[in-house]
């Protein structure tokens, strides 16, 4: 009897062991991940990604071995790399709210008070909220107004004027790039500008260089977060280039406090004051509720102001470094200027529709150097998939813009700069010529101030060339084009003259 017990018992352990193992081995066999980097306990995979190169030419590299969609572990985060349009735009479009999480991290937590901020701040109702409040005051202020247009205009004339009085003196454009769009999104932020030499404008530019140095770009800090405990240099510039921005944020807020009237709001953040003091009037909790301290109005503006400034001089900066390398494609723009636009008066914003060589250069700078190669990370709310591949709930995925707009399959001769791939064999302007090609971002998350953006670089570009044509100083090097990584792809500094146009010499354009 006791044996016959013995033998069922064990019979009834070894099936129970054996469905056990068929469940684990059918949902091992039905889940599919993306090919993994080899890795480590605790470090993960950063011995493989040790490099010299920047991580998004590495990531790039990477799909030679293990195909264009990837996955590694950065310390306990599993991080998938996305490297081609279709499973971008299935990231970005199709599954965007899946997808439209951001990760916390040490030093975006620094910058924007834990993620109070539209750019790093995590996707929710008060978010969505904040989202759409900032976009319908910048279409207020900005985009859907001719008053921007006057702006952007206002600040090339000045930009103009400083670049003649340099003569033929050798220049580093780049500070006066960043007061004219500095300028452009003060008048929207704080109906404010600053002159030339202006020493809060000097403070502005440093604490921006200190972040933009030291923010979100994968140090060991934002992987291994109790890193922070030790000292650490870019911890430290972050910390003190925060302070200055924040010193300078809230006396805007106080100034505009003090002065704000409901019926004259004249910039993006009496328009957020508008709506925080309706909402208290209506509701005292629902400020609260949709997250609209002084801390969200804060962070917001500061978005605004950094996303504006870093980002349209950066490309300003880069479409000048491939006119100096392309003199061809500088002429072929100031041709065009000529043929359609003339002497007589500035170019205008509605000239876009005609000025197509010099859109297609514009869209060409983007593709070739985007601002931003990886985005910002995204991270999966649920368990979800990409293509055929599983994606597990938390996951960061990180779209490789870079490898998007240099994929050889989509462009002919990707790392050749070539604006004529962006028009049709007539010169007319192809609106995309690869899907391949998302400057911007796509989806929920796309990009608040591409509008805005577009306008600025057509108009300071426009208003430069008809005027000027730029060379590189004799004895000196070529622009750097690889640039530096970091939140943005930075140009490194190099000189040009502004060369007064011939045609120009004793030309007058009365307004
Ligand atoms: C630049 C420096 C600064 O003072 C503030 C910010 C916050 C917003 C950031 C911006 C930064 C860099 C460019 C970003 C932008 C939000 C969107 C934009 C990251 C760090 C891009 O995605 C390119």
């Amino acid at each position: 009897m006791i044996v016959w017990l013995g033998g069922a018992l064990l019979l009834v352990s070894v099936l129970v062991l054996i469905s056990f193992w068929r469940i684990r081995l059918r949902s091992k066999r039905d889940v599919k991940y993306p090919k993994s980097l080899p890795s480590l306990p605790v470090i993960g995979s950063l011995l493989h990604l040790g490099s010299h190169l920047p991580p998004h030419i590495l990531f790039c590299n990477l799909q030679k071995k293990y195909g264009s969609l990837f996955s590694f572990m950065m310390g306990s985060h599993y991080v998938v790399i996305v490297n081609n349009h279709e499973d971008a735009r299935e990231v970005l479009l199709k599954k965007g709210k899946t997808f439209a999480g951001r990760p916390r991290t040490v030093t975006t937590d620094i910058l924007t008070r834990d993620a109070k901020d539209i750019a790093f701040g995590d996707y929710s109702p008060s978010w969505k909220f904040h989202r759409k409040m900032v976009h319908s005051a910048l279409c207020m202020f900005g985009e859907g107004t001719v008053a921007i247009e006057k702006i952007i205009s206002r600040e090339a004339a000045s930009l103009c004027q400083t670049l003649s009085s340099f003569h033929t003196v050798s220049l580093d454009m780049a500070p006066e790039l960043i007061r004219a769009v500095t300028n452009v999104v003060c008048s929207l932020c704080f109906n404010t500008r600053y002159d030339r030499g202006d020493a809060e404008f000097q403070t502005m530019m440093d604490y921006s260089k200190g972040i933009v140095d030291t923010v979100a770009k994968d140090s060991l800090v934002d992987i291994f977060p109790w890193l922070k405990i030790f000292p650490n240099k870019d911890l430290d510039t972050l910390k003190k280039s925060v302070a200055v921005r924040d010193e300078l944020l809230a006396k805007k807020f106080k100034e505009h406090k003090d002065a704000f009237c409901s019926e004259t709001v004249s910039d993006l953040m009496d328009a957020l004051l508008k709506a925080k003091l309706s909402l208290e009037n209506n509701n005292s909790n629902t400020s609260q509720e949709v997250g609209l301290t002084d801390d969200h109005i804060l962070m917001t503006v500061g978005d605004i102001f950094g996303a504006g400034v870093e980002t349209t001089s950066t490309v300003l900066k880069w479409a000048i470094a491939y006119l100096l390398h392309y003199p061809e494609v500088q002429r072929r723009i100031q041709e065009e200027l000529d043929a359609k636009v003339g002497l007589s008066r500035y170019p205008l914003l509605s000239d876009r529709k005609i000025l197509h060589y010099t859109e297609a250069t514009i869209s060409e700078v983007l593709r070739i150097r985007p601002v931003s190669p990886l985005l910002i990370p995204h991270v999966a709310f649920k368990d979800s998939r990409i293509g055929e591949y599983d994606i597990p709930k938390d996951a960061r995925v990180v779209i490789n813009l870079w490898s998007l707009h240099h994929d050889e399959k989509e462009w002919v001769n990707p790392h050749l700069f070539n604006p004529d791939r962006f028009l049709d064999e007539n010169g007319d302007r192809l609106s995309s010529p690869s899907q391949s090609y998302l400057p911007f971002g796509a989806g929920i998350r796309v990009c608040l101030g591409e509008a805005l953006a577009k306008m600025e670089i057509f108009l300071f570009l426009s208003w430069i060339l008809q005027r000027f044509t730029l060379e590189v100083p004799a004895g000196n090097p070529l622009p750097d084009l690889e640039g530096k990584f970091g939140v943005v792809l930075q140009v490194k500094p190099f000189k040009v003259i502004a060369k007064l146009r011939e045609v120009w010499e004793n030309n007058e354009i009365t307004t």
